[in-house]
């Protein structure tokens, strides 16, 4: 009898178990119930959170003391840093801050050190600050509810019930962004409809934000250039037009009386068909500057993007520099200036853009791209830390060694007040959040990074694993731990390595833009659509023809090139010393070149692609190890994700190695695996998007 009762009560635990794992609480997967001792003298709707998290969860005895301390001029910390001491004699751990927001992430990064498995009270006192003002999230969300380039499920926003109705989820999304330090939202896409300033979705975005303040997170919105004329009935949306200005006073005025603390705007204009102040013959400094005029009173700001190009005889990847160059130090001090990381577009490899540095009197932020567009939407295992890592701590040269992109942008190298970062989000209604259960670490990574560039890709993995899946909690005996132990570090490797291979089975070399046309998943280097826009087309950039391959960047061609400052420009312009990972990009390259390898062009593309597709059969082999120590749930959703990979990984490298043949007309190299499809049958092929959220893809005909 005893023994059924056991057996039920086990049987019980292990269904909650399994329940809750849905992936659903992200990092966040602290033990509640702790009941801990901490104390704060005073009390805020933010104070409160933070004393609430650390009451529930802070395991490690002793007394948490959270403290502000009087804000001094001499006080590099700012409102949102804070220094932690921790006392190992006392058991007591005291967080100060001359902020309540600072108190905050104070408590968050305890909890993070605990969940990590660090010594929690090893006397110490370490101070930490943010490296941008503004760590936002830029969500591509539209008012039907659909996200544009998302691959978790429709929008987060419930537009239908809002302001009404509030879903929990509000609170668990500020939360999470809280925990790693993102302190501010975009709400809707860039795409942006007109209809998110009417009144009505003003009010259901004033209930948005007062879930968000007391997380610390501010809103924001994209807004449509041409706003003033759809919206508001106008007959012009002109820049300079008194009444349009007018228009827009009196908007913000309404938008700061229901949200006292809103942001500003971020803004598309002129690009890819979207309104802008060219359609009336005024500049990116005219639209950007009234817009900036009026958010002013407010301390409101703009971010006006710079990913503009035409078609037309110029090289795509130079536009933007040749478009806002000539407005450096235009802008009125309220804007930023947000500049996608590359010159083209969010490829899985680019070289940074030569805006950053170069643009030396107008503050410039970094957009990077969280959600998965071009790096396999949410089937794709790519920890897109060590890319970002890789643009942040690129060289730009612009003020001698060491002007890095993230350096130029955070105020290090350039006296500027306004520093921002911008992520465009993964994140979507599915209950994991962001489709891929891996992906939820380019979220993490992407709050960590803009708090502190300096962090390593390889602590945020181990750091965001170790919260996340808990090996070593699994563990009964010791030799399971020492296993979990081995696979901890086996798993950081697969994720370090994931964006590498991704490059590598998709587009190698510098390679980019073979996407399939529109949905930008699959391989398509041949796509040819009568009358569509060169540049976006594959063949505009890859340029393969009999004599070789990739784009000429140099002083022979598009000379992009000398828009990066000395010592670079020769360094990419040359074809000798041009690092092999970019050599495409800029340099039309002859197959049979001879690469620093010893191999020819040919040769190495059939390599690099091959060992794409082998590093993914790796990941496999990693993750397969997992299954003891994973709840069931995630290692299934994972594994499946992986055979997509795997399947997917040799569909690309067929593609592009098939179709380039026909040009070089070389045999792949006899010790590689043999293409296993037909490159007429992958030419026909269209991969089926319409239902994206449910796999399995890939190429089965
Ligand atoms: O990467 C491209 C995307 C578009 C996107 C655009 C942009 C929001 O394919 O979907 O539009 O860039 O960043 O504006």
């Amino acid at each position: 009898m005893k023994q059924t009762i056991f057996l039920w009560i086990g049987i019980l635990f292990f269904c909650e178990l399994v329940r809750a794992e849905d992936s659903s609480r992200l990092w966040l997967r602290y033990d509640t119930g702790a009941d801990a001792r901490i104390v704060c003298e005073q009390s805020s709707p933010i104070l409160d959170i933070a004393v609430s998290e650390l009451k529930n969860a802070w395991q490690g005895g002793g007394q948490v003391t959270l403290q502000i301390r009087p804000a001094s001029p001499w006080d590099e910390l700012g409102e949102e840093g804070y220094t932690l001491r921790s006392s190992g004699q006392n058991r007591e751990v005291t967080i100060t801050s001359a902020g309540e927001k600072g108190l905050l992430y104070g408590a968050y990064h305890l909890l993070r050190l605990q969940e990590s498995g660090a010594d929690l009270y090893a006397d110490q006192e370490f101070t930490e600050k943010p490296a941008y003002n503004l760590r936002i999230l830029n969500h591509w969300d539209n008012l039907d509810g659909t996200i544009e380039r998302g691959y978790a499920g429709h929008s987060l926003w419930q537009w239908d019930e809002l302001p009404g109705t509030l879903s929990p989820r509000y609170r668990q999304y500020a939360r999470a962004n809280a925990s790693v330090g993102i302190n501010a939202t975009v709400l809707n896409n860039v795409n942006a409809n007109p209809r998110i300033l009417s009144t009505d979705y003003l009010r259901k975005v004033q209930a948005l934000a007062a879930v968000f303040r007391p997380y610390g997170i501010q809103v924001f919105l994209s807004i449509n250039f041409s706003t003033p004329s759809e919206l508001g009935g106008l007959a012009t949306s002109d820049p300079l037009d008194p009444a349009v200005c007018r228009w827009w006073e009196t908007k913000v005025k309404e938008i700061y009386d229901l949200i006292p603390d809103f942001g500003g705007f971020l803004v598309k204009a002129n690009s890819e068909g979207l309104p802008g102040p060219h359609d009336f013959g005024r500049t990116h400094v005219d639209g950007a500057n009234m817009l900036a005029a009026a958010l002013k009173p407010y301390n409101g700001i703009v971010m006006w993007r710079a990913f503009v190009y035409e078609p037309g005889d110029d090289d795509r990847a130079k536009q933007a520099y040749q478009e806002f160059m000539p407005f450096d130090g235009q802008f009125r001090d309220n804007v930023i200036i947000q500049v996608k990381n590359g010159p083209v577009d969010f490829q899985p490899r680019e070289p940074f853009s030569p805006l950053f540095g170069a643009m030396q009197q107008t503050p410039v932020m970094p957009e990077l791209q969280i959600t998965q567009e071009y790096t396999g939407f949410s089937n794709h295992l790519c920890f897109l830390a060590p890319m970002w890592k890789e643009v942040l701590e690129s060289d730009t040269w612009q003020q001698g060694e060491g002007s890095t992109v993230a350096r130029v942008t955070d105020g290090s190298v350039y006296p500027q007040s306004l520093t921002a970062i911008a992520g465009v989000a993964n994140t979507g209604d599915d209950v994991n959040w962001c489709g891929h259960p891996f992906a939820q670490a380019n979220w993490y990574a992407f709050g960590r990074l803009a708090w502190d560039h300096t962090l390593t890709s390889q602590q945020i993995a181990d750091e965001w694993l170790a919260q996340t899946f808990s090996l070593y909690k699994a563990g009964e005996t010791e030799t399971d731990n020492s296993r979990a132990v081995l696979l901890h570090a086996q798993l950081t490797r697969m994720m370090l390595d994931s964006h590498e291979a991704v490059v590598d089975y998709m587009m190698p070399l510098g390679l980019h833009h073979l996407f399939a046309f529109g949905h930008h998943y699959g391989p398509e280097p041949w796509c040819d659509l009568p009358g569509a826009r060169p540049d976006w087309l594959p063949r505009y950039y890859h340029r393969a023809d009999r004599e070789g391959l990739g784009f000429d960047r140099s002083a022979t061609g598009s000379n992009a090139v000398a828009q990066y400052h000395a010592p670079l420009n020769a360094l990419y312009g040359n074809m000798d010393s041009c690092p092999d990972e970019l050599i495409l990009w800029f340099h039309h390259m002859p197959w049979d070149y001879v690469l620093g390898t010893g191999r020819t062009l040919w040769d190495e593309l059939c390599y690099w692609y091959n060992r794409g597709v082998e590093e993914v059969r790796g990941f496999q082999k990693v993750w397969d190890q997992a299954e003891r120590y994973v709840d069931d749930k995630r290692f299934r959703q994972v594994q499946h994700r992986l055979k997509i990979q795997a399947r997917d990984a040799v569909w690309w490298r067929d593609a592009c190695l098939l179709y380039f043949r026909t040009f070089s007309r070389l045999p792949i190299p006899y010790e590689l695996e043999r293409p296993v499809h037909e490159l007429k049958d992958m030419m026909e092929y269209r991969i089926d998007i319409t239902n994206f959220e449910c796999p399995p893809y890939g190429f089965t005909k």
